[in-house]
């Protein structure tokens, strides 16, 4: 049953330099909680907010972090609100080379009461007092743009003396090493013996990614153990995501802090001899445990941010404390609905207008995007993904309410982002091309660490075996996935059910279907994929497209479902099984989940399937991240509680 709900909100003035006393809302909602406390926080018409609402949109978060619903974020925000309040507790360089999302550090380390100094010359890096390089992009060209800046030598000179606290994530972790097999052999910046490798392992899911634990070698601040075991030096869970990795060896053994286990061999998570520290995670993508080990380098291992508890009892099994978890998505379907507001809508296959008496009416309206976005971080999601389900209509860029979200969603969510709709090539009435990889470039440089693209990836496959199963470099999928790497690339698949009396009436793989026969009786189905939100069908399958996503360099699959998208009666399994055994990158199911039970069905039915997404029962409040959670462990499913 859904809640039907209304709620027309307008804001009637935001000038550039209001404060939140000056803002005023006209908001009627209906008794729906999600509707209730989202009415009073807004992003506003599209175009009314601009980037430079700084003090405003300050104040207007400050108003909805007091509501909170978990006395366990309640201690973590409390600490973190103080930092962020007090005055700054000093200056903090950041090497920012510009090849990808760092925005997220950036807040990071905002949040905590640091004020970030940017690096602009080889010089600023010798004077820094505390530098933190978070590499970005692929190997080569890092290692191009560190050249090309003349920043090696400083880079080396500043880790060499091992006085100043140092912080490399991720790639800056793998540039500390000799050289990376990426990119065809690339020399390092030599500070650490090792040459870092692509992963290996027979049927093994690459890019690495997700939340993973560290097997922590020695003792340091840097990192906090498990709590309800302390015998045992597993890490709290961060996140990974990477395709190429360090290992331990003997030459390197004085670095190594800790281990992850992923592929064939553990390798290196994170190293420390001093004050140089690195990780292969993200902090700044793991949440509060991330927080805190920004909190612990920058303060000297004087943090003190409480971000463990013990685990509930639910989470007792080694399959359930280590290993990569099954990941839990929350999916926020924006559009302007037709008052001119940005919304959280949601649909019925595809649906988003609501119905009275078979008549379509207004566009369903369930809430902000960026609140609904906090909220959902709050409650534990693993990732959120923001979809522009009419951006196919236009350039995203042109009027750019996305790229707000993007850039407020930053300054308070700390769990990957990732951004969809509209990433393709355009040219306007004015005759101004945009290309894909702009409109990539623009969506990672305000805070999202991952695109997703549906119509052009339909196009682009269909291309693709056109032309001998080829590529030709230049679609948005390549273009985007060389420049910021596979892992930064999603492909939404939007398909539908096609029914067929004989499996050989379509050149598109069928299966013998066990789930819904056909309105005839038919038992065969293949899965259309659907271009612009399932308006057109085109004679192409789900399974043949992710197949040619993965080739042409795409880092994950998104595979939503038209059929059981807001139906609530669980994912379908039988079209995440065939996607998921076809592909060696993450597929995540999404579409129709009614129960907390549908998350540990989908991974228990499909093992290969790395995480599952749903919109409605959140938006809905009828279940939370937590109860499909508890779900899982109680299934004996790796999950971070
Ligand atoms: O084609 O590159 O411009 O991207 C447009 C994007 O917008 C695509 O990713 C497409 O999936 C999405 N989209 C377009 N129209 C709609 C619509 O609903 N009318 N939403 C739409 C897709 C599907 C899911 C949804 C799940 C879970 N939404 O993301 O959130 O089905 O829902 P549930 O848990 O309530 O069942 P482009």
């Amino acid at each position: 049953m859904k809640v039907m709900m209304m709620m027309t909100t307008a804001i009637t003035t935001i000038p550039t330099s209001t404060t939140s006393s000056t803002i005023m809302y006209n908001s009627r909602s209906s008794s729906n909680s999600a509707a209730t406390t989202t009415s009073r926080v807004m992003l506003g018409r599209r175009g009314m907010m601009t980037s430079d609402d700084f003090n405003s949109r300050r104040i207007l978060f400050h108003s909805s972090r007091s509501r909170s619903s978990s006395s366990r974020c309640q201690h973590k925000r409390k600490s973190l609100i103080a930092a962020a309040a007090s005055a700054s507790k000093g200056e903090v360089s950041l090497l920012d080379y510009g090849a990808g999302n760092v925005r997220s550090v950036r807040n990071a380390m905002q949040k905590l009461g640091y004020t970030v100094k940017d690096i602009k010359s080889p010089e600023d890096i010798l004077a820094a007092k505390k530098l933190v390089f978070p590499g970005v992009g692929a190997y080569g060209s890092a290692m191009d743009i560190l050249r090309e800046r003349k920043l090696i030598e400083p880079l080396r000179e500043y880790v060499l003396d091992g006085t100043k606290p140092f912080m490399g994530v991720c790639l800056g972790l793998q540039l500390l090493f000799d050289g990376s097999e990426e990119s065809g052999g690339v020399e390092g910046l030599g500070l650490i013996p090792g040459t870092v490798t692509k992963f290996t392992g027979d049927d093994l899911i690459v890019p690495h990614i997700g939340w993973n634990v560290n097997e922590v070698k020695r003792e340091s601040y840097l990192i906090d153990l498990q709590k309800d075991d302390p015998s045992v030096s597993v890490s709290e869970r961060v996140y990974f995501v990477h395709s190429y990795r360090a290992l331990p060896n003997e030459n390197n053994k004085d670095w190594v802090l800790s281990t992850c286990d992923y592929g064939s061999e553990p390798f290196i998570s994170a190293v420390q001899k001093g004050n140089v520290m690195a990780t292969q995670f993200h902090p700044e993508k793991s949440g509060f445990t991330g927080l805190k080990i920004f909190d612990q380098f920058l303060s000297g291992g004087k943090s003190e941010m409480e971000t463990s508890s013990a685990l509930p009892s639910s989470a007792s099994s080694d399959a359930v404390r280590k290993g990569l978890a099954k990941r839990v998505i929350a999916c926020l379907d924006v559009r302007s609905n037709d008052a001119g507001d940005l919304v959280v809508t949601k649909g019925d296959s595809y649906d988003v207008r609501e119905k009275s008496e078979g008549e379509s009416g207004d566009v369903r309206n369930l809430g902000k995007p960026v609140e609904l976005a906090k909220k959902y971080f709050d409650m534990g999601a693993d990732e959120v993904s923001f979809l522009n389900i009419t951006g196919y209509r236009d350039t995203p860029l042109k009027d750019a309410p996305m790229i707000d979200v993007l850039k407020l969603s930053s300054e308070t969510v700390f769990v990957p982002l990732t951004v969809g709709g509209g990433i393709r090539d355009f040219t306007d009435s004015n005759g101004k091309h945009y290309s894909p990889l702009e409109v990539a470039s623009a969506y990672f440089a305000s805070g999202a660490d991952k695109v997703s693209i549906g119509s052009d990836a339909v196009e682009v496959a269909e291309k693709f075996y056109a032309n001998n199963e080829q590529g030709d470099g230049t679609s948005s999928i390549e273009t985007i996935s060389n420049r910021y790497g596979s892992q930064a690339v999603v492909i939404s698949i939007d398909p539908r059910r096609k029914y067929e009396t004989d499996p050989k009436n379509t050149k598109n793989k069928c299966i013998e279907t066990k789930r819904k026969l056909g309105p005839n009786g038919e038992k065969y189905c293949w899965f259309q994929c659907t271009i612009k939100g399932g308006r057109e069908g085109r004679d192409i399958g789900a399974y043949e497209l992710a197949i040619a996503m993965e080739k042409l360099g795409a880092g994950e699959i998104l595979l939503n479902c038209i059929d059981e998208d807001g139906q609530g009666n669980g994912f379908d399994h039988e079209l995440v099984k065939m996607v998921a055994d076809a592909v060696k990158i993450p597929v995540i199911a999404s579409s129709g989940a009614g129960h907390p039970r549908h998350f540990s069905e989908v991974f228990g039915a499909v093992p290969a399937c790395s995480a599952a997404l749903a919109a409605g029962i959140f938006h809905r409040d009828e279940v939370t991240v937590k109860e499909c959670k508890e779900d899982m462990a109680k299934s004996g499913l790796p999950t971070r509680l």
